[in-house]
């Protein structure tokens, strides 16, 4: 299946490729292949560092800078348009799956992933599951991926026909990940992103190394064999406090749509997947002392 996260690579790329095309004929520079680290000027990928309860949930920001200016319009590292890259949660320390997704209707909760801004989509590669044995939601007989394929290219939406503009990225927030911690979690969950500078052959089956492609369609990841992206890899720690009941969203708040929820669940109207975070002892169900909990949380803030 490795070949679905290269054709929804591609499928994006090509929307992009094709509407370069539009605008100009390029000829770019043979891609290269990093085995030096990026030093000087380099665009930079960045995973966070936060920390979380076990049973809660906790948001994981991804970060993408352009590279400095190179004084050359619509190419190179300050104008890239399209990322391609995997996070592995847990990267290349750990096995099973600490950190997991809300599912709904076998994808993911649409709530869990929030593109930054910026003209661009963002598109999980193994959100769905139909067709294949393993991904982020599964159903009876599929495995749970732990890594997330992660695909964003702008424009959100091409015209029906015509030149476009492609639009650079935005530096800054690219997509912010909203994931269940396990109760079982080890203290520390490593975010790795995966690079062609990773030793070894770390990477998962079914899983990409860190591209990049800029406005003119060209591979800008590497020049000859130096990586042109500085890679910062991150890591959930688990904090020793007890978890914020009723926080579905993992920002230490409890506010009045999250009981909303938690009354939902308590009546059966809505699953507990909806808020893991309204059930701390795991049971599978919300009762009046976890909302009263949320509640308190609500009024007082998280402990
Ligand atoms: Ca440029
Ligand atoms: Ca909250
Ligand atoms: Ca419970």
């Amino acid at each position: 299946m490795v070949q679905r996260f290269a054709a929804v690579a591609i499928a994006g790329s090509c929307a992009w490729l094709v509407a370069a095309g539009a605008v100009r004929a390029q000829t770019c520079p043979a891609p290269g292949t990093a085995s030096t680290a990026c030093t000087g000027a380099c665009a930079a990928i960045i995973a966070p560092t936060p920390t979380a309860a076990k049973g809660g949930t906790v948001a994981i920001p991804i970060t993408f800078n352009q590279g400095p200016n190179d004084a050359q319009a619509n190419s190179g590292i300050d104008d890239v348009a399209a990322v391609a890259f995997t996070l592995g949660v847990p990267g290349t320390t750990g096995a099973g799956t600490p950190l997991t997704f809300n599912c709904t209707g076998g994808n993911i909760d649409p709530a869990a992933v929030q593109a930054g801004s910026g003209d661009f989509t963002v598109v999980i590669e193994n959100a769905q599951c139909a067709g294949r044995d393993h991904c982020l939601c599964p159903g009876d007989g599929q495995t749970r991926d732990n890594f997330v394929n992660i695909v964003a290219y702008g424009p959100k939406n091409l015209p029906e026909q015509g030149p476009v503009q492609i639009p650079r990225l935005n530096s800054g927030v690219l997509v912010t990940l909203t994931m269940k911690v396990d109760a079982n979690a080890p203290d520390t969950i490593p975010l790795h992103i995966f690079s062609a500078m990773d030793p070894g052959s770390t990477k998962p089956e079914f899983s990409a190394n860190f591209s990049m492609g800029d406005q003119s369609a060209c591979d800008v990841t590497a020049t000859q064999t130096r990586s042109n992206v500085i890679f910062t890899h991150g890591a959930v720690t688990i904090g020793q406090g007890t978890p914020c009941v009723g926080d579905c969203n993992g920002n230490h708040e409890v506010i009045i749509n999250e009981l909303v929820i938690g009354v939902n669940i308590a009546l059966t109207a809505q699953p507990v997947s909806a808020c893991p975070a309204f059930d701390p002892n795991n049971d599978g169900q919300v009762l009046i002392n976890e909302l009263i909990l949320g509640v308190n949380n609500a009024l007082r803030g998280c402990q």
